[in-house]
């Protein structure tokens, strides 16, 4: 009947305890949370001793912006070892498990809108940009998160789902031309090329990894069915663009910080004034 058609398409209800359950019965997946939430806390702490000693005012953004990294990090990862950022989905016709539940950790994509824009306003910063640069590579970068969030949760539309992901890569372009075009002339200007080239390489290739990995699991096209698989792909992309990358900035910024320029918006210093 209706009633029984409608409740099909319901995220199931599985309590939280239930699914905390589920994560712990599944021991390489509940690894991929925890190993993160200890390189997260152990990368909290060399972060804040790294940068005891900063001064302009630039440069402690910079540090503020990549120290919320692995604390951002490090609530996702509760979020997700607890099981309250999880849910199990009944997916809909035409996808791979169709009728299947399947476990969707929604939570990593709501904590990578809170995550990603301390990354970019790092770099930003890092390569001198503009305010309107800058506003344009966070913002498209937020609706990316959002927009791909919205295509794990959705369970009524199979063609939908996929929609709402080719829109999330849509402002995942934006956020590379920005990233591979003008960041690079500002950064010349800045003076910060070097540094800048190296953190832009390792942020484009292990950002594409996340679109992949997730159009390969179990809520794309189901390839990696195991999702203690694409836990751990989710993982170890997390390791290299959040805590290598903010160590890399944070290293260079310590013995540099006289080449970051004090605050002084008005005065435009990225290239495309010059
Ligand atoms: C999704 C799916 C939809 C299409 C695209 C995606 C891109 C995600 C990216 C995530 C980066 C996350 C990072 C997290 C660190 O905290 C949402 C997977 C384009 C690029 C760096």
């Amino acid at each position: 009947d209706a009633a029984a058609v409608a409740q099909l398409w319901q995220p199931l209800e599985l309590t939280q305890p239930e699914v905390y359950e589920q994560v712990q019965d599944d021991f390489l997946l509940n690894l991929s949370f925890w190993a993160n939430i200890a390189l997260a806390g152990i990368s909290i702490l060399v972060f804040l001793y790294m940068g005891r000693n900063l001064e302009n005012s630039k440069s402690k953004l910079i540090f503020v912006a990549t120290l919320m990294v692995p604390l951002v990090s490090i609530s996702s990862y509760t979020g997700l070892a607890s099981g309250l950022t999880i849910s199990f989905l009944e997916m809909p016709p035409g996808h791979a498990l169709a009728g299947e539940e399947v476990l969707t950790m929604w939570g990593r994509y709501l904590t990578w809108a809170l995550s990603t824009p301390m990354i970019l306003l790092a770099l930003g910063l890092l390569a001198g940009t503009n305010l309107t640069k800058l506003f344009t590579a966070i913002t498209a970068d937020i609706a990316m998160c959002v927009t791909g969030l919205a295509a794990a949760l959705t369970v009524s539309s199979h063609g939908l789902r996929w929609f709402w992901y080719f829109l999330s890569c849509t402002f995942f372009l934006v956020v590379l031309y920005i990233l591979l075009v003008e960041w690079p002339k500002d950064a010349e200007a800045a003076g910060t090329a070097e540094i800048f080239n190296l953190l832009k390489i390792l942020t484009v290739v292990m950002w594409l990894g996340y679109p992949i990995v997730w159009g390969l699991g179990a809520e794309g096209l189901a390839v990696l069915e195991a999702v203690w698989i694409t836990s751990w792909a989710y993982s170890v992309l997390d390791i290299v663009a959040k805590y290598i990358f903010a160590f890399l900035l944070l290293n260079w910024l310590v013995s540099n910080e006289s080449i970051i320029s004090e605050f002084g918006w008005s005065a435009d210093t990225g290239a495309g004034a010059a």
